[in-house]
């Protein structure tokens, strides 16, 4: 990082002055299991003030100049005078004038803190959007980039009894961002997910992974990993398996595997989760995990080896109350909406959701779809944005890693089929892979219109052919669908990631009045019936759960929302659609059965 300039009025004629931040990133590399730890929250009331021209960064505002020599300047901030939010939310749901301010907000509070000098202590925010920096104690701690996982921070050495600590968050949309600057969906800006305290001896586990052996249905890996390179013996225990297992560490790193026969594998209908332990001298760490196989055979997608079909519906993260900051109750009632209708699967569009989405899927008994924001114009040739996709990637690994209920990892959506697109999402897919070994990679592609066929060059590269198509919809010809399936002859499984139509809840009229339950209800109708006979169709997540906002859509019937919901955006109406789906799923659940 560049040394920083001094300040005064030298700022108003500094081009480049966001390019001294640069070069102190927070990556996945940096992210460290938190499973059972303490934590001491920085969640509630902080100062804020909108920040459009980005003088808090311009102006070096964190180091608090408020007088040289003996003398008093002036100051374009007055931190602890500000007007106050509770963090974490996203702002444009806090006051009118904030609903569409898409730019840069200060957040400043204080905190009192017990320093130990036995511990490393770091800052743990679980998502900002985008680009977010951080300042403690007058000095500049880091910054990350990517809205929806999260990140890591060392402060250590800058923390006292008495601290100030300021975030910048710049919600900017940007054509080399992930995702670019148009998007299917409103750009909720803040910091919107918990920021946390984490107090770790100066020796601590890093990392612990743990899930069946690849490719095994009876045998259990886990992989530790230590801050440091020590060599040292670790302690896992499942005490509900009566089973601990030493593991030995060697320059920081180990893994065991063992077999245990009498283990209740997870699945949607029996979500068992066992309580794991996993302990160093000086530190343990906590998990809630379920043990599953998920792989693909030839056209098939088994799950402990039993061939699954996924009754799925696609969802965003966005509550008509609270934006992207969804409660827990809203994620509780999204699973559960999910699971009335029939679902065993959800796709979790189109960006990392809360990780409370996971565990509660793994307690409920959903699998999962998630997914990185690689969506639609990508800058596939700027080597910056892949490094920031790979790094948003390996973020939500590293997260959901135990996540039982996690099956697919999604690695884009829609993206043109051009070379610099498939080799930028082919090197995503294998990094994945990689990293990996016990999930399917998937994106949900486009169909091809030249030869109405599937038949998009990165098929071969992932798991799974996610297939995006809106016959009866934006392709009207419907007679399109079927024919489409018999120009194509995938060799894997097909799951239709998307398929739906808009209706605005209530609005009735005859079938093909766009924008009516009725036509909605007969998109939904032909879509079943095509789809349920084509035999590579290995599931399907239609579009979407709720209704939601969206600035691109401005008909009468949208009003800025996009009304594809099954459900409406209050979440309180079900459209007729819903128990088209519900119909279907059930019967589909008994043939199973
Ligand atoms: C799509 C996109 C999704 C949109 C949807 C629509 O194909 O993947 O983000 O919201 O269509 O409603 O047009």
């Amino acid at each position: 990082m560049k040394k920083y300039v001094q300040k005064n009025v030298s700022d108003i004629n500094l081009e480049d002055f966001a390019g001294e931040y640069e070069g102190r990133d927070a990556f996945a590399k940096d992210l460290f299991f938190i499973g059972g730890r303490k934590k001491e929250s920085l969640n509630g009331l902080w100062h804020y003030a909108i920040d459009q021209y980005e003088t808090a960064i311009r102006q070096h505002w964190f180091e608090e100049r408020y007088e040289a020599n003996g003398i008093s300047l002036p100051v374009d901030y007055s931190f602890d005078e500000w007007p106050v939010m509770k963090l974490p939310c996203s702002w444009n749901m806090q006051d009118r004038m904030f609903f569409l301010y898409e730019s840069s907000m200060v957040f400043t509070r204080k905190f009192s803190f017990k320093k130990d000098p036995d511990e490393r202590v770091f800052l743990r925010i679980g998502a900002a959007n985008y680009i977010l920096r951080v300042f403690l104690n007058k000095q500049y701690v880091g910054m990350h980039r990517g809205g929806s996982t999260p990140m890591v921070f060392d402060i250590t050495d800058l923390l006292e009894d008495h601290n100030r600590i300021m975030l910048v968050c710049d919600a900017t949309r940007r054509p080399e961002q992930v995702p670019t600057e148009n998007t299917d969906w409103f750009n909720y800006g803040g910091v919107y997910r918990d920021i946390d305290i984490y107090r770790v001896p100066k020796l601590f586990i890093k990392d612990f992974r743990i899930s069946l052996a690849p490719g095994k249905t009876d045998r259990i890996r886990a992989d530790v990993e230590l801050s440091e390179p020590k060599n040292l013996d670790a302690l896992l225990s499942i005490p509900e398996l009566s089973h601990e297992a030493a593991i030995s560490v060697k320059n920081g790193k180990g893994h065991v595997e063992f077999r245990h026969p009498g283990l209740s594998l997870w699945s949607p209908e029996n979500p068992k989760l066992y309580d794991v332990t996993l302990s160093i001298p000086g530190d343990t760490v906590t998990d809630r995990v379920g043990f599953r196989d998920i792989r693909v055979e030839g056209r098939e997608i088994l799950l402990n080896g039993k061939p699954l079909f996924l009754r799925g519906i696609s969802c965003h993260e966005d509550s008509f109350v609270n934006g992207k900051a969804v409660t827990r109750e809203e994620a509780v009632q999204a699973i559960s909406d999910a699971k009335e209708m029939g679902c065993n699967f959800m796709r979790l569009a189109h960006y990392p959701h809360n990780e409370q989405m996971a565990k509660l899927a793994d307690e409920m008994g959903i699998l999962l779809w998630e997914e990185i924001p690689v969506y639609w114009a990508i800058r596939f040739r700027r080597a910056a944005t892949y490094k920031d996709a790979e790094n948003q990637l390996l973020e939500l690994i590293t997260r959901d890693y135990n996540r039982a209920s996690v099956v697919i990892w999604s690695v884009g959506n829609e993206n043109a089929d051009s070379d610099e697109r498939l080799s930028f999402m082919k090197r995503l897919a294998d990094t994945a892979h990689r990293v990996d070994k016990t999930r399917l990679v998937s994106a949900a592609c486009l169909v091809s219109f030249t030869r109405n066929a599937i038949e998009d060059r990165l098929a071969e590269y992932i798991d799974v052919i996610g297939l995006n198509e809106y016959f009866g919809w934006y392709a009207p010809d419907f007679t399109k669908l079927p024919e489409l399936f018999e120009n194509s002859n995938p060799d894997k499984p097909v799951v239709i990631s998307e398929f739906g139509a808009d209706a605005l809840a209530g609005h009735r009229g005859s079938r093909s009045d766009k924008g009516t339950e009725d036509c909605q209800a007969d998109v939904y109708e032909k879509q079943i019936a095509t789809l349920r006979t084509i035999p590579y169709v290995k599931g399907m997540a239609p579009w979407i759960l709720y209704d939601f906002r969206c600035p691109r859509r401005t008909s009468v019937i949208q009003q800025y929302f996009n009304r594809k919901g099954l459900i409406d955006a209050e979440r309180k109406y079900k459209k007729p659609a819903y128990f088209l789906m519900q119909k279907f799923y059930r019967e589909k659940a008994g043939e199973e059965a």
